[in-house]
């Protein structure tokens, strides 16, 4: 590990809100790929935010002061991921779901996709199935559902069943994501697709409307 994505490892996991933006750019100047910076500096780093949680180590106040650091930095990232300027390839819409406020992986997501050159809507956290629902009625190509808990996974479920019964399960794609979520659980409850991370969420995107 680099010595700048050390700093930004170090920023998050202590929870640096205004120093990681400081090193992200640094790194972005020194050259290091998005991807790098992304995935073994700013992820790596909540992971271990994570660990330390399970462990008592750390408590929520913790968690949200290093999600702060880290959103902060992705903020910067996201001009680099986000960098298609082509034709659209279909529309997304993409929510966490009922009862669930994680948004970061949601939040990759959606910038990946939109980088792979989707138009994503992005309805925001806690959003409930009527909501989506009422979104998918516009017209949509994919909508994608996000999940961090195991007490909120069945909110994905129930979207589902609401997009059945409104007759809207044919004209759309649905994709799933998050910490607790696998291809099994994407199986049983109907989902088109499962990804496990934000480039896979685009493989399986492009899987999807090929
Ligand atoms: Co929370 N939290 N949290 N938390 N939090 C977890 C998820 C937890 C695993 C921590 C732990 O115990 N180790 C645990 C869940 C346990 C469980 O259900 N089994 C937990 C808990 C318990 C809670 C609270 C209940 C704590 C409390 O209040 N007692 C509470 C719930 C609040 C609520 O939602 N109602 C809570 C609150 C919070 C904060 C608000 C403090 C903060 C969120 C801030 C925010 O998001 N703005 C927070 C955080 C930061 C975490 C951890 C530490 C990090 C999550 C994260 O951002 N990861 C998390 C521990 C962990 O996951 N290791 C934890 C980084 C992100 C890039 O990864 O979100 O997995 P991830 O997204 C990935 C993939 O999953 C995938 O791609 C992304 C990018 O690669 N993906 C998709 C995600 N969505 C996708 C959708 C797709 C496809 C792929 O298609 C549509």
């Amino acid at each position: 590990m680099t010595d700048i994505i050390k700093e930004i490892y170090q920023g998050v996991l202590n929870g640096k809100i205004s120093e990681v933006p400081d090193a992200v750019q640094k790194a972005i100047d020194e050259g290091i790929s998005a991807d790098v910076i992304l995935n073994s500096g700013l992820i790596a780093a909540m992971k271990e935010v994570g660990r330390l949680f399970e462990e008592g180590e750390f408590f929520v106040p913790e968690m949200l002061i290093s999600a702060h650091a880290m959103q902060g930095g992705l903020n910067l990232l996201k001009p680099l991921l986000v960098d298609s300027g082509v034709e659209p390839k279909g529309k997304v819409i993409i929510g966490t779901v009922k009862g669930d406020l994680h948004d970061i992986g949601k939040n990759l997501v959606s910038m990946m996709l939109e980088g792979a050159g989707y138009e994503v809507e992005d309805l925001g956290t806690d959003v409930s199935s009527e909501t989506f629902v009422e979104k998918l009625k516009e017209g949509a190509d994919i909508v994608g559902f996000s999940a961090l808990l195991t007490t909120t996974m069945p909110s994905i479920e129930t979207t589902i069943q609401a997009i059945n019964e409104a007759g809207l399960r044919d004209s759309v794609k649905i994709i799933v994501g998050g910490a607790p979520v696998t291809q099994d659980y994407a199986d049983e409850v109907g989902a088109d697709g499962f990804a496990v991370d934000a480039s896979r969420a685009v493989s399986t995107a492009d899987s999807l409307i090929e």
